[in-house]
């Protein structure tokens, strides 16, 4: 049986989607935001308790070696869906969640039968494979923080959307119609929260919001480890980076509540290979951060 003991290839956690929309089938409809270079889906949930309620989209996997991603959000859809927990009920049942807890399948793939490490999509280019999916987007691409050498772990692709699966999730997206209010993306590592812009030092609008919500959610974060996490915006908190799925989220489709988890460890030789005894530490305390963002999100309307 599926749990997060230990980390799932791509088609154990397709097959768990694919069994927990028949144990709940009017809770969780299936959901394909797109497809990949070699022919697979991009496979998610909604999960939709009542009409009428906001949209919250959370992707994971946009980097194929960043295993702790993919673990934490299959973490997430089981407590919305299964949690008894009252804070846990009210938040599941206060919005629309569109889930997809791999957004980059091939690369996801690729970590597991060749290179533990690898980033990238895995479409191929004259001299190596794969575009940076997280530089790949139509908001400021390549303006900074990106490179336009092939074998770069930063490529930011050919062109903007040139990778099929940023293209067609940027369309999925798109078809949701302004209905999402927050859009999240599961990273590893460095225990950060970081939000728009990338691209330049300049406040975002709502930067003020941003940073109270960012408070809120990693002091909830780190009452029950102690795991301290900072914030900021990407551009000041991490480094310059131009198209990513963030800041087009943000800044394409005005979505007005977005960041990027920089999930655990804080720092280490090897960050991406977390041990599975952290999956579900690292994902009870994102949750725990997740719901004190939706309150405070919500508290300033
Ligand atoms: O470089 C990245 O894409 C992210 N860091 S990672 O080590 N997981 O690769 C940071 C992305 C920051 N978000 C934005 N550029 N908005
Ligand atoms: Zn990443």
């Amino acid at each position: 049986t599926y749990d997060w003991t230990g980390y799932h290839t791509l088609n154990e956690t397709y097959d768990w989607l694919r069994s927990m929309q028949s144990r709940f089938p009017s809770k969780i409809e299936m959901i394909v935001g797109g497809k990949t270079y070699e022919g697979r889906e991009i496979l998610g949930v909604k999960i939709s308790f009542k009409s009428g309620n906001k949209g919250i989209f959370i992707e994971g996997g946009i980097h194929a070696r960043e295993w702790i991603s993919p673990a934490t959000v299959t973490y997430i859809i089981n407590e919305l869906v299964t949690s008894t927990n009252e804070e846990i009920r009210t938040m599941a049942e206060s919005y629309d969640w569109y889930i997809f807890p791999h957004v980059n399948p091939d690369g996801f793939v690729y970590t597991h039968t060749t290179d533990r490490l690898w980033r990238k999509t895995r479409s191929p280019g004259t001299r190596c494979y794969g575009a940076d999916a997280n530089r790949n987007w139509g908001f400021e691409w390549m303006t900074i923080g990106a490179s336009s050498e092939e074998c770069s772990e930063t490529y930011a692709g050919k062109s903007a959307f040139s990778e099929i699966e940023t293209k067609s999730l940027s369309e999925y997206v798109a078809s949701l119609n302004g209905k999402i209010h927050t859009y999240l993306s599961f990273h590893s590592f460095s225990q950060l929260m970081l939000y728009p812009y990338g691209h330049t030092d300049e406040p975002a609008p709502n930067d003020a919001d941003l940073a109270q919500i960012a408070e809120a959610a990693i002091t909830a974060l780190a009452k029950r480890y102690g795991t301290q996490y900072k914030y900021g915006s990407t551009y000041l908190a991490i480094y310059p980076a131009a198209g990513s799925s963030v800041d087009w989220a943000y800044g394409a489709q005005n979505i007005p509540v977005a960041y990027t988890y920089e999930l655990r460890p804080a720092s280490s030789i090897n960050g991406f290979v977390l041990p599975s005894a952290q999956i579900i530490p690292t994902a009870l305390e994102t949750m725990d951060s997740l719901i004190a963002l939706t309150k405070e999100a919500a508290s300033l309307g």
